[in-house]
């Protein structure tokens, strides 16, 4: 049987996670695949991948040469997942902020929508063991970004997320700009452009708790000027 998804799975120091991460994947869902997609991670992050897709195949891995962000893993990723048959892909975390057990909903409600966010604002869905700060910024996005682009759904800045491959094969991948926080929300703005359906299915979203936090507010300022630039690109307009 070919699997119903990819899973993309950028790891920038993520050791002490993936491991777990994937068996935790694979006892709530078995017939997908996966696609590690390591910058050459300083804690070997890279290696270990290589030795679980040693013993299993479904497993697989893109190495990259060093550092170079998480919307161009993402953009790689999609582009791996086209070359093949994939009918469902999958954006998700190492962290275990996106939690295994909920791939399968994602996976279910695509069935009926081309892209499915993972949302922490609705019902059922939160954030937990997050600072008052954090949330702030979070909340704070969500609803500039929502105001600037006129998009109506809750969570534009998780990136938790399932599409259907007639999307990535439909939006113009090399076109996307947004480097940091903002490219989850260019991604949702440009799939809602192009007419695409868009669903959202509740999550909770814990803390990492292992690894390094990387927010930071060069990149929360990053994306308020990104989100703001996409706004007025006259290229981006509505269909119809
Ligand atoms: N390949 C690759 N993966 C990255 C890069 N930066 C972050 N990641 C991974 O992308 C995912 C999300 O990054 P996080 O560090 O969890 O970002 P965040 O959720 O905004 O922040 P914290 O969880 O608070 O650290 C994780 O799996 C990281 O390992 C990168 O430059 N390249
Ligand atoms: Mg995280």
């Amino acid at each position: 049987m070919s699997p119903s998804a990819l899973l993309i799975i950028p790891t920038y120091d993520e050791r002490d996670n993936l491991p777990r991460l994937i068996e935790a994947i694979f006892g709530v869902i078995d017939d997908v695949h996966i696609l590690v997609v390591d910058d050459n991670s300083p804690d070997g992050t890279g290696a270990i991948a290589e030795d679980i897709a040693a013993r299993d195949p479904r497993v697989h891995v893109m190495h990259r040469a060093g550092k170079l962000g998480l919307g161009t893993a993402y953009i790689a990723g999609f582009k791996w997942a086209l070359a093949r048959d994939y009918p469902l892909v999958m954006e998700m975390d190492a962290d275990f902020s996106h939690q295994p057990k909920y791939v399968p909903a994602l996976i279910a409600k695509a069935a009926e929508a081309d892209l499915v966010l993972g949302c922490r604002y609705m019902p059922g869905g939160g954030t937990e063991d997050w600072t008052w700060p954090r949330k702030l910024i979070s909340r704070g996005g969500n609803l500039y970004a929502r105001l600037v682009m006129g998009l109506p759904f809750r969570d534009l800045t998780g990136g938790f997320k399932c599409f259907r491959r007639k999307v990535l094969e439909t939006i113009d991948l090399d076109a996307v700009t947004s480097k940091g926080y903002a490219f989850q929300i260019e991604l949702t703005y440009r799939t809602h452009l192009a007419g695409f359906r868009i669903a959202e299915v509740p999550i909770i979203f814990p803390d990492r708790r292992v690894g390094q936090p990387t927010m930071s507010g060069r990149i929360v300022r990053e994306a308020m000027i990104n989100v703001f630039k996409l706004r007025l690109d006259r290229k981006l307009k509505p269909r119809g």
